[in-house]
């Protein structure tokens, strides 16, 4: 490629001091370099002189507005010493260097240690932006056995070191979606294999990363604030990569040096996942197929009959009329209210599939109206913008215009107003069937397809919950997305798509459960039992067991697959799936306070072990278990007839869940793994709440009693665990998605402390909080497990 193509920001022509930190001018560009919170720092290069004001919806809160830290401490310094001609910015954790010439910019810590170290390309090139083909690209350091997190939904090992990704909401299965990324691939690839785990790129882009230092085991972060099409090389030796292809440059730099600081300012910043109704952590059950109103009420019927709890039946595509958004199918749901009505006295909420294609079909009443509200995509020449899904030629809301987003709004609440719960959004990358989307226009024609691509489910979602919120301003919102964009966490939770009854698709789901946990998305979950191709009732039970205990616990399968009720595979199949369901229901206070923790501090419920484990060399690339919560350890079977595992336990003592038998941390044990359980580890320290038994659904379930499982230290030591209960359904607070709170939330919130002084293991328990309506439980059963 010759070189002429590209500016080369070579030299810094002047820096002056601004609001929060330094202005540089260079190439008759403006770079910014931002002081945003004492460990937080964000970098921008305009273009074409000016700032994009708002390069994505990501970032909620104004970063340059009130922090939680209080205000940000910073200075300027020109550094102009002998072999130093640079400008730097000070915080009190951080020391951004801005090199005049040749221009680079490195960050470190106060402490010396780096954080960001620029390196050029071979012509001496440190930032370039090719004119060639609209793109921008900057090399950094990276030590060759350092790790890399992160980046969202992605196939493979959760560590992406070695790996090249690319960051472009792809419909997986499509092979007209996906034609583009495997023919620039080399037929051995296997991000070009759309079975391989490692297939790339995938339905979600979050553009965020940590990079953990080997030596060590500091952490810092990246995350670019642009919704284009993006790449991020880490399979080079000494450098990594990252290009955007169109929009600016615009980063943020987290110092760390913990995973977990990073990932609570970075969902500072991003925001937090809504805290999702109680009943949306319950199982979910869910089939593309045909149904007629009575085959659901058969199906609801079959798992009240059998006992085996179920909290939600889902509705895909065949309920509609034609497959037109917000219709339902006369012939086959002769009366949706009646039959919603019915389930829901049952204990099941219903939630119904939408999808952001709107059929074009004149005569039609929510085409006709979104023709005539112009709220529809346009092409180039000022056409309705029409592409090929479901219902056949099909046409897209430019929800990047508030008039779209708030008409699909009123859509939805129309919608949900004959009794449904939730909405399920999918084939939102958007996903066009066999017409590139790239004529698809947003903003009325404003902006390219490329902007808003990545974004168009995030504004999806936003447009959704903008009318739930208008139908039901009291009640939790609950949304599934397919694709998504950093920040969808506020709005949606996220399945991982297509997946394959597989046994390498089992395991794959957890590091990719993990990624996005580590990505701000802590409400992910994989089709149970795999979605496409016929499972087989060793591998759906294995993933049962393994399902319950994640954060978003669905059984789905494609149309025409063989049955894969818990029922289809015979009896044993059945009890041993409803043991593990039952399980997870007698869990629920354990994993909905864990969910209120993510709400409120974006701290992960699924999450690998370094994350809570970030020295321990040892963890760095396990990925085939991971912590549920911060107090159990699942280790899955991922392997057919598997009959044992190994499993790490990382620091402390773990309780085996089944046997009761107690290991010391820092070691790798073999556990048995009989087709009843897969291996699960409590940490010895804490108190897990749960209830005493499992009910049908959590729908109206108020016991009087609440078990708190202590599992006693062996080591002297004081630990912490905390049980929030409120009613589960209704919005705990006005709070703002900064976290600002109005007034106190109608909950109880017990601490639990264990204490072990000279060998005496002690456990106390307080409760605080004004209650909440509907509040039945009277006392807490301590019950102790000792070695
Ligand atoms: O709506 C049908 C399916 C759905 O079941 C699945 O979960 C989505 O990921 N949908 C994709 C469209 C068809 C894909 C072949």
């Amino acid at each position: 490629m010759r070189t002429d193509h590209f500016i080369r920001f070579e030299r810094v022509d002047s820096v002056e001091e601004a609001e929060r930190g330094l202005l540089a001018r260079l190439h008759g560009e403006l770079l910014r370099i931002d002081a945003v919170r004492p460990d937080v720092v964000r970098l921008q290069m305009s273009r074409g002189g000016s700032f994009d004001p708002k390069p994505t919806y990501a970032v909620c809160v104004d970063p340059l507005g009130a922090t939680p830290d209080g205000p940000v401490a910073w200075r300027a310094e020109r550094a102009n010493s002998e072999g130093e001609d640079a400008w730097r910015l000070v915080t009190d954790e951080l020391v951004v260097t801005l090199w005049l010439d040749p221009f680079r910019i490195d960050v470190h810590r106060t402490d010396g240690s780096v954080v960001l170290e620029s390196v050029p390309d071979s012509e001496g090139r440190y930032w370039t932006y090719a004119t060639l083909n609209d793109a921008w690209t900057t090399r950094r350091r990276i030590g060759r056995d350092d790790a890399v997190y992160g980046l969202g939904e992605k196939g493979g090992h959760h560590n992406r070191r070695g790996r090249d990704f690319t960051m472009w909401n792809t419909d997986v299965l499509n092979e007209h979606a996906t034609a583009e990324f495997r023919a620039g691939l080399d037929a051995s690839d296997p991000r070009s294999d759309m079975s391989s785990t490692e297939f790339d790129p995938y339905y979600v882009t979050i553009p965020f990363f940590y990079q953990r230092d080997a030596e060590t085991g500091s952490a810092v972060g990246s995350f670019v604030d642009n919704g284009y099409r993006g790449e991020y090389e880490f399979s080079h030796d000494d450098e990594y990569r990252v290009t955007f292809h169109g929009g600016q440059w615009t980063e943020y730099l987290f110092a760390g040096p913990s995973m977990a600081g990073i990932l609570e300012r970075y969902t500072w910043l991003t925001g937090r996942a809504s805290l999702p109704p109680i009943w949306a952590l319950g199982y979910q059950q869910c089939r593309w197929h045909a149904y007629t109103q009575a085959d659901v009420e058969r199906i609801a019927k079959r798992y009240r009959d059998d006992e085996f709890p179920c909290d939600g039946i889902w509705l895909d595509i065949d309920y509609m009329d034609g497959y037109r958004v917000f219709t339902w199918d006369s012939a086959r749901f002769p009366d949706p209210a009646g039959m919603l009505k019915g389930l829901a006295n049952q204990g099941f909420r219903t939630i119904s599939i939408v999808d952001p294609g709107v059929k074009h079909d004149p005569g039609y009443t929510v085409y006709d109206d979104g023709i005539e509200q112009d709220v529809f995509c346009r092409t180039e020449g000022g056409d309705t913008y029409i592409g090929q899904v479901w219902p056949g030629n099909t046409a897209f809301p430019d929800f990047a215009t508030p008039e779209a987003r708030s008409w699909w709004g009123a859509l939805n609440a129309k919608h949900v107003e004959s009794g449904l719960a939730g909405i399920w959004n999918d084939m939102n990358e958007p996903a066009t069937g066999e017409i590139a989307p790239q004529a698809m226009l947003f903003d009325k024609g404003r902006a390219k397809h490329e902007r808003y691509h990545n974004q168009y489910a995030l504004l999806m979602a936003m447009g959704t919950i903008e009318g739930l919120r208008a139908a039901r301003p009291e009640a939790r919102t609950f949304i599934l997305s397919r694709a998504g964009f950093a920040g969808i966490q506020r709005y949606a939770a996220n399945w991982m798509g297509d997946n394959q009854a597989r046994w390498d698709h089992l395991w794959v789901s957890m590091p990719m459960a993990c990624g996005f946990g580590l990505s701000g998305q802590p409400f992910v979950g994989a089709d149970i039992g795999g979605f496409q191709g016929d499972t087989n009732p060793e591998l759906f039970l294995r993933w049962m067991q393994m399902g319950t205990l994640t954060p978003f616990c669905r059984n789905h399968s494609e149309i025409d697959n063989i049955d894969q009720y818990p029922w289809s595979f015979g009896p044993e199949v059945h009890d041993l799936a409803r043991e593990a369901v039952r399980l997870r229901y007698r869990l629920m206070p354990y994993i909905y306070s864990a969910f209120v923790r993510a709400s409120e501090t974006g701290e992960p419920v699924q999450r690998p072990l370094v994350l809570d484990h970030q020295h321990d060399q040892a963890v760095v690339d396990i990925d085939d278990e991971y912590l549920f919560g911060r107090d159990l350890l699942v280790a899955p079977v991922t392997e057919q007839g598997q009959t044992s595992r190994t499993v790490y336990l990382p620091e402390g003592d773990w309780y085996d869940w089944h046997t009761g038998e107690l290991h010391p941390g820092g070691q790798r044990i073999t556990v048995e793994t009989p087709l009843e359980r897969i291996p699960l580890f409590a940490r010895a320290g804490a108190a897990i709440p749960m209830w005493t038994e499992a009910p049908a659904s959590t729908d109206g379930y108020r016991p009087e009693t609440v078990e708190l499982h202590v599992f006693d230290p062996v080591v002297d030591g004081r630990w912490e665990s905390v049980l929030v209960e409120d009613d589960g359904l209704t919005v705990p607070t006005d709070k703002a998605v900064d976290g600002t709170a109005a007034h106190e939330v109608e909950r109880l919130t017990t601490t639990v402390v264990v204490t072990r002084a000279d060998g005496q293991v002690s456990v106390e328990h307080e409760t605080s909080g004004p209650g909440y309506a509907g509040h039945a439980r009277t006392r807490f059963d301590v019950v102790r497990h000792a070695a």
